[in-house]
């Protein structure tokens, strides 16, 4: 007898099975993912009920809170994680982040409760219609079980979706009905790679045609870091003594930016990036786009005489390079088997080393200039702390100040939306605790991006997590001012951020907040912030950006 007919017609032996709920904590606590990343509603409560005590429910007052933070966990930690929201209404709240954890490849399983299936069919309050349309396409795969006998195999499938590459987050809608109800017995347990190798005839090719250019340019992108790549990343560019470029836009860091071969991160224009481009007869792109690019300025893709390569795990990105020859297998792999295949090239003319723009005013600025906020923290940084960063007038004098020199200590949204960093920030600091890493989580974050998923410094302040964060203060929406002047639209309405009492917000949410509005109490409140219990505000006030650069 299989167990589908036990658990149907034999309703003495479904006594001792168990729950579907049951089932699936097991399964869950066999995959590692016993951190679970929220905000409850009646929807869900069936699936927490009996919450086992070794798991651990992180509650986010909001979902665009909760997704972020699962993100940035499951970066810092390297592994996937769970996410549970409120039926369609917590679901649309998640998704502006959902877009960043796609972007930036980061495998999540994101549930949400719906209503019971006895009734559904009559539109009750709070079903979720349609649920798998709502989150796409921002999964991978989005599912709701035909049956309640079928939801632990639907987080099985889930995780093996999530986790392969390229990784990204699947949506799972459960009803609430479904969690008491008799499992067919205990989950399989699957397991499945998360790389894929590339083509060897193909990296061949690409390995003699690296050899044969003469003045190649290595552009190294975020998926590079991702996979464990940075230590041969290094090697290989070295080995090769091609001058290396970060991808534009990078919501990773890959390539130490203190390292006598890195020149910068190439501009996020095509006429910007062509022009770093001309001269070099080969690009070798590894992990990323080509390329990330943001605003338009028209210019040719690739320069003539250009070759252009490109390695990346993600078949979607090789399809969008509107240029150059792509190859699909994980950044770690590839570079080392083209650690091994490339010549060493002593003869190839060492870059000229890239000369950074430190200068500061004689006279301090009164509010600080971006500049003199980076020098102020540049001079007291821990060199393992990590930054996650969304300050998006400020990004240029972040890479001068504080480039990043260590793999997985630099963090940003990969979609573009604001509201990413400050849960991410919550996100890592917890992450790097669940793998006993110690480091301050430091967040440098506008005061406009701040607001949009506030609340999650409330999480941090209840977990005593050790992040600084802090927030420039310049009023504004300052990038935003500076594309009305290249984009030519003046008048445009809602730039502005007076009345805003950060560090009364912060106060408001159990954090310690502080201001600063000199480098020297920067610098001090920063280095008395990396030893505070848990979470710091610091809020200083900064000039816009156009007021500094004149
Ligand atoms: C979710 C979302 N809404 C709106 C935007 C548009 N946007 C981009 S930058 C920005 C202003 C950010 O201001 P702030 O954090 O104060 O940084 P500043 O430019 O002043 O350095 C806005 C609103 C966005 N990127 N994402
Ligand atoms: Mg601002």
């Amino acid at each position: 007898m299989n167990e589908i007919h036990d658990v149907t017609f034999d309703s003495a032996k479904m006594n001792n099975k168990q729950t579907v709920h049951d089932a699936t904590y097991d399964l869950l606590r066999s995959l590692g993912l016993t951190t679970v990343f929220g905000n409850p509603g009646s929807t869900e409560q069936t699936f927490l009920q009996r919450f086992p005590d070794d798991f651990t429910y992180v509650l986010a007052l909001q979902e665009a809170s909760a997704l972020a933070m699962a993100d940035g966990f499951a970066q810092s930690t390297g592994k996937p994680a769970l996410v549970n929201v409120h039926t369609a209404a917590g679901t649309g709240n998640a998704m502006g982040n959902l877009v960043a954890a796609y972007r930036a490849n980061t495998p999540l399983i994101v549930t949400a409760g719906q209503q019971t299936r006895e009734m559904v069919l009559c539109d009750p309050y709070l079903t979720n219609r349609d649920e798998t349309l709502m989150p796409l396409p921002w999964v991978k795969w989005a599912y709701q079980p035909a049956r309640a006998e079928d939801v632990p195999a639907a987080f099985m499938r889930a995780y093996v979706v999530a986790l392969q590459p390229p990784a990204g987050p699947v949506f799972l809608s459960i009803p609430l009905d479904d969690w008491n109800k008799q499992a067919l017995g205990a989950a399989v347990i699957r397991t499945v790679s998360h790389r894929v190798a590339p083509d060897e005839v193909r990296l061949f090719d690409f390995a003699e045609r690296l050899n044969k250019a003469k003045r190649p340019i290595l552009v190294f992108g975020p998926e590079v870091d991702r996979s464990g790549g940075w230590d041969v990343g290094v090697a290989f560019a070295e080995k090769v003594r091609g001058e290396v470029y970060g991808a534009p836009l990078p919501d990773r860091v890959s390539f130490p930016g203190n390292h006598p071969l890195y020149r910068g991160e190439l501009p996020m224009t095509i006429a910007g990036a062509n022009d770093v481009m001309r001269g070099h007869d080969l690009v070798m792109v590894i992990g990323a786009q080509v390329f990330r690019y943001y605003p338009y300025v028209a210019g040719d893709y690739l320069p003539e005489g250009t070759e252009l390569l490109q390695i990346t795990s993600d078949p979607g990105l090789a399809g969008a390079a509107p240029v150059g020859e792509s190859l699909i297998g994980d950044s770690r792999l590839a570079l080392e088997k083209l650690l091994d295949a490339v010549a060493d090239a002593p003869d190839r003319a060492a870059p000229a080393p890239l000369v950074r723009k430190h200068s500061l005013p004689d006279i301090p600025s009164s509010p600080l200039t971006p500049p003199e906020v980076y020098a102020a923290l540049s001079a007291v940084w821990p060199v393992d702390s990590v930054l996650v960063t969304e300050s998006t007038s400020t990004m240029a004098e972040q890479r001068e100040w504080l480039p990043t020199i260590r793999s997985g200590s630099f963090y940003a949204t990969a979609s573009g939306g604001i509201g990413w960093g400050v849960p991410a920030a919550v996100g890592v600091a917890l992450g790097d605790r669940a793998s006993g890493v110690k480091r301050t989580v430091v967040a440098t974050i506008g005061d406009g991006s701040f607001q949009y998923s506030v609340q999650a410094i409330w999480t941090a302040a209840q977990h005593d997590l050790p992040i600084v964060f802090v927030v420039m203060r310049n009023e504004e929406y300052s990038i935003l001012k500076a594309f009305a002047l290249l984009e030519k639209t003046p008048g445009v309405p809602g730039m502005d951020l007076p009345g805003l009492d950060i560090a009364s917000i912060a106060t408001g949410f159990g954090c310690r907040a502080v201001h600063a509005d000199t480098s020297e109490q920067l610098a001090e409140q920063f280095t008395t912030a990396l030893t505070a219990k848990g979470p710091t505000v610091i809020v200083v006030r900064t000039q816009p950006m156009m007021a500094h650069l004149g």
